[in-house]
C-alpha cells in the first residue's frame, strides 16, 4: 500500500518511569509511516482524497506532549490508536518513538520503540438456541459495535439450523458478521467471551446448549494454532450454519489454508449434502 511519512518530528513531553522526567520533560522525537490509498489524490490533486501530513503531525504533537505516560511502549500504542480511530482513510502506521536523551547513564544517541498498527477484517460466527434467541444475536451486534476499535461492516441474516454435533438440544439461530477491528485475534477473542458472559452464557457441556456463542472464522489471512484460539475455525468447512450466512457476506474470501473461497466450500459442502461430521 502506499505511504505517506513524517520524519523526527520533535517534541518536548513529559514520559519516562522517573519522576524528574514527568516535571523536567525531555525532547522526544516521533516518526511515522501512514499507509493509505494515495492514488485518487494522485490523480485528481485533490487533498481530501488523501490523508493531511501537517494535521497529522499537530495531532501527534498535541497527543504526546498533552499526555504523561512511564513507557515509550505505551505512547507508541496509544498514539497508534487514537490516529488509527480518527484519521480517516489511514489503514495502517509504523510508529517509532525516540528518547534521545534517556537517562540511561552512558552515552548512546536514542533509544526509542517502533511498532506497527492498522485495521484488520474478522469475521464472527454467531450462535443461540437458548431463550430470546435473536435478542442475544442483536444484542452481541450491538456490543461489538460499542466497542472501542470495532467497526461492525456487514451482518447476514439469521436464520434456524438443526443442532450439529450434540443433537439433543433446542433450534439454533446463527449468523455471521463482519468486524473491521484494531483488535489482535486474542484480545477480540477475550471481548467476545465478555459479551458471551454478559448475555449469561454458562459453559456446562461440550457444543451444548448456550444463549451466545461466538466464534472468530477469519481473522485477516492469519493461521493461529493456540491452545485458546485456532483461527481459521478448525470445523468451518464442514458447518452449514456457518458457511452459508459467510458465503452470504463474503462469498470471494479465499480460507488461508485450503486455499477455496468460501463459496467453494459452501458449494462442496451443498454437494455432500448440506452437512458433514467433524472432520
Ligand atoms: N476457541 C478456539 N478457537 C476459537 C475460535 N476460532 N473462536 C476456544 C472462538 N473460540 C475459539 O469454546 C471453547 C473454547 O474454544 C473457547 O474458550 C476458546 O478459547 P466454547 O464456546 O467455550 O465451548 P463450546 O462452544 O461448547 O465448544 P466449541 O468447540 O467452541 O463448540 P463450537 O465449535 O462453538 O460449537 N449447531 C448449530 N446448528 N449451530 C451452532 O451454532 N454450535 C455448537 C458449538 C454446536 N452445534 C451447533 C452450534
Ligand atoms: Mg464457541
Amino acid at each position: 500500500m502506499d505511504r505517506i511519512h513524517i520524519k523526527n518530528l520533535e517534541i518536548f513531553a513529559h514520559h519516562g518511569v522517573f519522576p524528574e522526567e514527568n516535571t523536567l520533560g525531555q525532547k522526544f522525537v516521533v516518526s511515522a509511516t501512514l499507509y493509505t490509498d494515495t492514488s485518487g489524490a494522485g490523480r485528481t490533486d485533490d487533498l481530501t482524497q488523501s490523508i493531511h501530513y501537517g494535521e497529522v503531525s499537530q495531532q501527534i504533537q498535541a497527543f504526546v506532549a498533552g499526555h504523561t505516560f512511564q513507557l515509550l511502549e505505551r505512547v507508541a500504542e496509544e498514539l497508534a490508536e487514537e490516529l488509527l480511530l480518527t484519521v480517516p482513510r489511514l489503514e495502517q502506521v509504523d510508529l517509532e518513538v525516540k528518547k534521545p536523551w534517556a537517562p540511561v547513564g552512558l552515552p548512546l544517541e536514542t533509544v526509542s520503540v517502533e511498532i506497527t498498527r492498522g485495521w484488520h477484517t474478522a469475521y464472527v460466527a454467531l450462535g443461540s438456541n437458548l431463550g430470546e434467541r435473536e435478542a442475544y444475536l442483536n444484542g452481541a451486534v450491538q456490543a461489538l459495535r460499542e466497542t472501542r476499535g470495532c467497526r461492525v461492516e456487514q451482518v447476514s441474516a439469521f436464520r434456524d439450523t438443526a443442532p450439529y454435533g450434540y443433537t439433543d438440544q433446542g433450534e439454533f439461530l446463527n449468523g455471521c458478521l463482519r468486524l473491521r477491528t484494531l483488535l489482535s485475534p486474542l484480545r477480540l477473542l477475550d471481548r467476545l467471551h465478555e459479551i458471551e458472559q454478559a448475555a449469561g452464557r454458562e459453559r456446562k457441556i461440550h457444543w451444548g446448549p448456550r444463549t451466545l456463542d461466538l466464534d472468530i472464522v477469519l481473522y485477516d489471512d492469519a493461521v493461529i494454532d493456540l491452545p485458546e484460539l485456532t483461527v481459521p475455525h478448525r470445523d468451518m468447512q464442514n458447518r452449514d450454519f456457518v458457511l452459508y450466512p459467510l458465503e452470504e457476506i463474503a462469498p470471494w474470501v479465499r480460507h488461508p489454508v485450503f486455499r477455496k473461497t468460501v463459496a467453494e466450500l459452501a458449494e462442496e459442502l451443498r454437494a455432500a449434502g448440506g452437512r458433514a461430521e467433524e472432520g
